[in-house]
């Protein structure tokens, strides 16, 4: 029997970055993180955009939490800035740092709102790049005394926890495809980042697990990526396999099942001997999840190519020359993302099978359009709620196939500084006016209120008569 409704008890939220919404960039003790770097190099990101105001959250952030209140949002999805209350990187506690985040979370809890806590969300203090970053052990290390941190001084009142933010684009479009903070473009030194975000999430989660209290529930999220084979010939076969280890099985290889895939260490033997994998680091990376994030945007399409040109400028993919990215069909976001809701039904079966027993959420989910406010100033994005609509339909489906999805976050409260695309691209259901900062929820944001209301998920558009069932 499909299911119409979401069960009692599921979770709406929201998500936010810190580095995306906060701004006040010089404020407390705060250090430059490498993304104030990156967006200070010319050319990277565009128009020149830079998070020091951003959506000023940091000081406004009680007007947003009493959106989110309006909207009867269940949770907030948020992530500490690590320069913000470990100045260096190392070291003692920024206390004003913790005090931001002290009000915040007395404020959702004030609102009844439970507070999702990302560690970290790509904002590395930059003294600990220039350290040498994460394809050094010792950013690993760094992280796990900012985890204990963190988890000392608010595990009083946040009982959700995520060590990482899709470690797959910190380390390969930061240091493969140097598209993201810090911009470089080195395989091997990507392939060391990846596995020193796998140890910096085991050696986190450790941490938190030693500080919090025995009802904190620890995560972390990916961005596991829906590959899929142009045809069903042997080498399309081959090339989504690769894929699929460079994008998911790295990351869930080591956290899962303590040991990274046979063929993506045959795959990527030209580039590294993995030498930097010691004894034990699998076991602290495979250190139990509470429950696991799924970040989810779009599909990939893959096959061998059939030619032999290098594909042009640096790959975020090390070890996968020869494979050809191509363009789902179907309608685009104003990313040029494919919309395709199956991808997201087919990760959650995934995940329910490879680790049955381990709560999902969708910890993402949404999409940019152009969105502008009309004469009277309301915006309506009707793609977006068509986009959410289709996607939560897919949720629906994988709770009736029977995945243990326990809550769902939309991307984003809030539109944001869009990392590489600066300002230009806007993913919220709340307008935010980069002029005034002034906030205006989208029509999206009504129809995201009724589904939260309702459980229940009604027509896409607004003004399209009664809602009816989910299916
Ligand atoms: C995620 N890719 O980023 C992040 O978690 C958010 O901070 C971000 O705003 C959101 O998705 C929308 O982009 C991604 O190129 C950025 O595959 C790029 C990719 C994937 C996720």
């Amino acid at each position: 029997m499909p299911l119409t409704s979401f069960p009692p008890g599921f979770v709406w939220g929201a998500a936010t970055a810190a580095y995306q919404v906060e701004g006040a960039a010089h404020v407390g003790d705060r250090t430059p993180s490498i993304w104030d770097t990156f967006c200070r190099t010319p050319g990277k990101v565009q128009g020149g955009d830079t998070g020091e105001i951003a959506t000023d959250h940091y000081h406004r952030f009680r007007e947003d939490v009493r959106l989110m209140s309006g909207l009867g949002l269940g949770a907030y999805r948020f992530s500490v800035s690590w320069p913000r209350v470990q100045p260096t990187g190392r070291g003692p506690a920024s206390q004003r740092g913790l005090d931001f985040y002290r009000r915040l979370v007395d404020d959702l809890l004030a609102h009844g709102i439970r507070p999702v806590l990302t560690l970290y969300h790509w904002d590395l203090p930059q003294e600990l790049e220039s350290a040498g970053g994460w394809p050094g052990r010792g950013t690993a290390e760094r992280f796990a005394d900012y985890a204990h941190l963190v988890g000392e001084a608010l595990g009083d009142r946040v009982g959700s926890w995520t060590t990482l933010n899709e470690p797959w684009c910190s380390a390969f479009l930061g240091y493969a495809a140097g598209v993201h903070a810090p911009g470089r473009t080195d395989d091997a030194d990507a392939l060391r980042a990846a596995h020193h975000l796998n140890l910096a999430h085991g050696l986190g989660a450790q941490a938190l697990r030693a500080v919090l209290p025995r009802s904190a529930r620890i995560s972390v999220v990916l961005n596991p990526n829906d590959v899929r084979a142009l045809t069903p010939s042997a080498a399309d076969a081959d090339a989504r396999r690769r894929i699929d280890a460079l994008s998911t099985r790295i990351f869930t290889g080591p956290m899962l099942r303590g040991a990274y895939p046979d063929d993506l260490l045959t795959d990527t033997a030209g580039i590294t001997d993995w030498s930097f994998v010691r004894d034990g680091d699998l076991d602290v990376i495979k250190h139990p999840l509470d429950w696991l994030g799924i970040n989810y945007y779009t599909p990939s399409v893959v096959s061998a190519a059939t030619d032999n040109r290098p594909s042009p400028g640096p790959s975020a993919y090390p070890g996968a020359q020869g494979v050809a990215f191509h363009q789902p069909p179907g309608a685009r976001t104003a990313m040029d993302w494919t919309v395709d809701p199956s991808g997201l039904y087919e990760l959650l079966m995934r995940f329910a099978r490879e680790a049955p027993g381990l709560p999902l959420a969708v910890s993402e989910n949404g999409a940019a359009y152009d969105d502008r406010p009309d004469g009277q100033g309301a915006v309506h994005d009707p793609e977006r709620v068509a986009y959410l609509r289709g996607h939560l339909d897919a949720v629906l489906r994988a709770l009736g196939d029977g995945a243990d999805v326990w809550g769902y976050f939309v991307w984003s409260l809030l539109d944001n500084f869009e990392w590489a695309y600066g300002y230009s691209k806007r993913f919220g259901i709340v307008y935010v006016d980069y002029g005034t900062l002034a906030r205006t929820p989208k029509s999206s944001a009504r129809w995201y209120r009724d589904v939260v209301r309702t459980g229940r998920l009604p027509m896409a558009g607004p003004g399209r008569g009664p809602s009816v069932s989910g299916t």
